[in-house]
């Protein structure tokens, strides 16, 4: 057995987990994280003070750098490995967890649909352009009424000839008014099936929803659909099932599972920094006992957590990840993330409350990233049922 070595850890990488990356996956999550710290850390406060982003520049930004449905072969897409996408999505949710959601959304929720259970028409016609962030997409499952139980969706589609007649409407929808398509998910005779709503389709709205108090960086909308037509060559014939839209929540969450960790290191390191610098009592309060104790209770929920989700995505490139290992990083990660924050928030003082930091505006994304992709609730109780074999939802 080798001795132990002596050298000082690295307060920002105490367990060495770089050196379990890949030389090409350190450089794209350099190549991400240069992005952010140079395009979007310098405005995010302002955007989220002013319930905004420039979604197209974004969009077509994230298109150059090759990271929308970065995960998927073909059509464009960069076809990296799982691991690859959560490392940029640990880098784009330090950012902001709306900056992360417009690029999840776009990959995993508007892209990985038509990728999976479209036509080959399809996927020619919306793909390429989608991964140029030409096109953006949103992705509508939730209603007003059926949140955590989707599959109570009263949203429906009838059959008029060739073609298909959509009424209800959907609510929380990420990009909703800023989207080109929107992929939605309808009741029909059929089973529940995959529809790709052109956003100038006669009948359909995407009002947006204002005064929210989270994810502010990012917009959130309700889809309105009254009698829009669309031809048959606007459903994805891949899939007539709850399936359908469940599988396209797996690729999501297992972003978030990483993402969250971007979040919980923004508010770590600023902590971290600002307690070095802020003297009271003539001394910097980092070396105050119960200070230092929060920035290693932080530095250890970052390390752990980031672990976890290299692991998870390790075992998604071997191809024997669950849904249920998925909701165990997201449930995981989130709680963890959101009480990493908190602590940093306290730390901070009063400067804490304030968007001239950015623990503040992580610690209310945060919120909603507790909620959506499946609440902390959901979560629990599918884990639940793996391990007791009993279902709590019927
Ligand atoms: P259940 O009856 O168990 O199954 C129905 C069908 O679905 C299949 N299935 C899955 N397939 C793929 N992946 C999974 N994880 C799957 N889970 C189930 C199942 O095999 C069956 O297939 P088939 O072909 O036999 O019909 O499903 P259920 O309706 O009882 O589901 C229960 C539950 C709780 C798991 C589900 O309702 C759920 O996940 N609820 C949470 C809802 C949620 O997460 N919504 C998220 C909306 S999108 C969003 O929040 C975007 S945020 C965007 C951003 O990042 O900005
Ligand atoms: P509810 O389902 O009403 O839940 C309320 C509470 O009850 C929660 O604590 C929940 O855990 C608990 N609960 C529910 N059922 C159970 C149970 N069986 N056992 C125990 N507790 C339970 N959706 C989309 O389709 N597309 C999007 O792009 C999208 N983007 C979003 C963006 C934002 C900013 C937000 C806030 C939401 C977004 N959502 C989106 C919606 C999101 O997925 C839902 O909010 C989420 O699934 C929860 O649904 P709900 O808000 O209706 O809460």
């Amino acid at each position: 057995m080798s001795d132990v070595s002596f050298a000082t850890p690295d307060p920002h990488d105490f367990l060495d987990i770089d050196a379990l990356l890949s030389e090409e996956e350190v450089l794209l999550r350099d190549t991400v994280r240069s992005y952010v710290e140079n395009e979007i850390n310098p405005h995010v406060g302002d955007w989220w003070d002013e319930g905004t982003i420039p979604h197209q520049q974004l969009a077509r930004d994230f298109g150059e750098l090759g990271m929308l449905g970065m995960h998927l072969e073909g059509y464009g897409c960069a076809g990296t490995s799982a691991t690859a996408y959560g490392l940029a999505s640990i880098e784009l949710e330090a950012g902001d967890s709306g900056i992360r959601s417009l690029v999840s959304v776009q990959g995993s929720l508007a892209m990985f649909p038509i990728w999976k259970f479209g036509s080959e028409e399809q996927k020619e016609t919306w793909l390429p352009r989608m991964a140029k962030g030409e096109v953006i997409g949103c992705f509508g499952l939730t209603e007003a009424d059926s949140g955590s139980d989707p599959a109570s969706m009263r949203t429906n589609a009838k059959r008029d000839g060739s073609d298909w007649i959509l009424n209800g409407s959907k609510m929380w929808i990420t990009n909703g008014s800023v989207a080109d398509i929107a992929v939605v998910w309808a009741r029909t005779d059929e089973g529940i099936r995959g529809f790709i709503v052109p956003s100038d389709s006669p009948g359909f709205e995407a009002p947006e929803i204002k005064k929210k108090a989270s994810l502010r960086a990012s917009i959130t909308s309700e889809l309105t659909f009254d009698n829009v037509r669309l031809p048959d060559d606007f459903v994805l014939p891949g899939v007539a099932s709850m399936r359908g839209p469940l599988s396209c929540l797996n690729e999501a969450r297992f972003g978030i599972a990483f993402g969250a960790m971007g979040a919980a290191r923004s508010c770590y390191e600023t902590a971290l920094a600002y307690a070095k610098e802020r003297v009271q009592f003539d001394q910097p309060i980092a070396s105050f006992q119960l200070t230092q104790r929060k920035l290693v209770e932080m530095m250890v929920t970052v390390q752990r957590g980031t672990i976890l989700a290299l692991h998870l995505g390790r075992m998604r490139d071997e191809g024997r990840l669950t849904p249920e290992q998925i909701s165990f990083g997201k449930f995981d990660n989130v709680r963890n993330a959101l009480d990493v924050a908190r602590t940093a928030r306290s730390v901070l003082g009063a400067n804490g409350i304030t968007l001239e930091y950015p623990v503040f505006r992580h610690m209310s994304n945060l919120e909603t990233v507790f909620t959506y992709e499946g609440t902390n609730e959901i979560h629990t109780l599918m884990m639940g049922q793996s391990i007791t074999g009993l279902n709590a939802f019927s």
